[in-house]
């Protein structure tokens, strides 16, 4: 039935195209025959306008999809170079943070080193003050110690000037000068002894032991550290000028109890006059010497 539908459609449309024109038509029965059972076969509901229209709308969705797709592949491709301006954007700022940082970390290692010699400075300065602290006590004590033996010394002194001249010292009742000072030059035995008699007195005589130990003690007191000991020597009122080995006194007294350092009297070279050093024993502190030797001396006269 519906093959027949078709088919009077379709005649229908013939003749009027048919009749349209004067033209003698253009198919035969046959032909539409043919026409009509080729082209609707068993599905004859396919309507061309129809199938037009679909394929138009499935072409049109396949456009939009493609439209779609190429605009979202678009966005893609336009997003990316703005992508790559943030990250640059960001990589800079990171990079100015970067640097500000190390910056920062190179001035602080400076400061760091800095602060560091300073206190390395200050330390060394306070072990310093702290040695020099000690060192003042030290040095204080000192002074105390010598102000309270020089207080000690002031009755002496006080007596010394009564009955002594200037620059001689008083010991038991005896006037002593000591050649400590530059003003008085070493010289030879005969020369110094000169230099007593001249001043009313003569070399010591170093006759006890007291006697001794307190002129080592002075002579300890003014030594001179840039003196070699040979030139240390103060001469003393003794020799064995008449008879080698027999010593005596200005006036003739035989020595009876002498302080030679160890391995002394030695004559080493012609030694007549003795001489007495500082020494820290003071019971070895004599030596004989060449009388020529220039050395410092000791002269004692009687107090007034
Ligand atoms: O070693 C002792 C010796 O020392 C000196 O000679 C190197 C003394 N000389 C003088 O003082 C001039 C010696 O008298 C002394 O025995
Ligand atoms: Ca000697």
């Amino acid at each position: 039935m519906e093959a027949s539908v078709f088919d009077s459609a379709y005649n229908k449309l013939i003749s009027q195209e048919d009749l349209s024109v004067d033209e003698p038509p253009r198919h035969s029965n046959q032909e539409k025959q043919q026409v009509s059972l080729s082209m609707v076969g068993p599905a004859s509901t396919w309507d061309p306008k129809r199938v037009l229209e679909i394929t138009l709308a499935v072409l049109a969705a396949v456009l939009l999809a493609v439209d779609i797709g190429l605009g979202v592949y678009y966005n893609h491709l336009t997003d990316e170079p703005r992508k790559v301006e943030s990250i640059n954007r960001e990589l800079a700022t990171l990079h100015k943070t970067y640097n500000a940082a190390s910056q920062r970390r190179h001035e602080s290692q400076k400061r760091l080193a800095e602060e560091t010699r300073q206190q390395q400075i200050t330390k060394w300065q306070l072990e310093h003050q702290t040695i020099r602290s000690k060192d003042y006590k030290k040095q204080a004590d000192k002074i105390q110690l010598d102000i309270a033996v020089l207080k000690s010394h002031l009755p002496m002194l006080n007596e010394g000037c009564r009955r002594c001249s200037p620059g001689w010292t008083l010991i038991n009742s005896a006037c002593y000068f000591f050649s400590f000072s530059d003003r008085y030059s070493r010289r030879s035995w005969q020369e110094a002894r000169q230099f007593c008699n001249k001043h009313g007195s003569d070399l010591v005589v170093v006759d006890t032991s007291e006697k001794q130990m307190i002129i080592n003690q002075l002579i300890n007191h003014h030594q001179d550290p840039s003196m070699s000991i040979t030139q240390s020597g103060f001469w003393i009122g003794l020799r064995d000028v008449e008879e080698e080995g027999v010593w005596r006194w200005l006036k003739g007294t035989r020595l009876i109890e002498g302080y030679w350092n160890d391995g002394e009297p030695n004559n080493s070279g012609n030694e007549n006059c003795a001489a007495t050093y500082p020494r820290d024993n003071p019971f070895k502190g004599w030596n004989d010497a060449p009388c020529s030797y220039n050395l410092k001396w000791i002269c004692e006269m009687p107090a007034n």
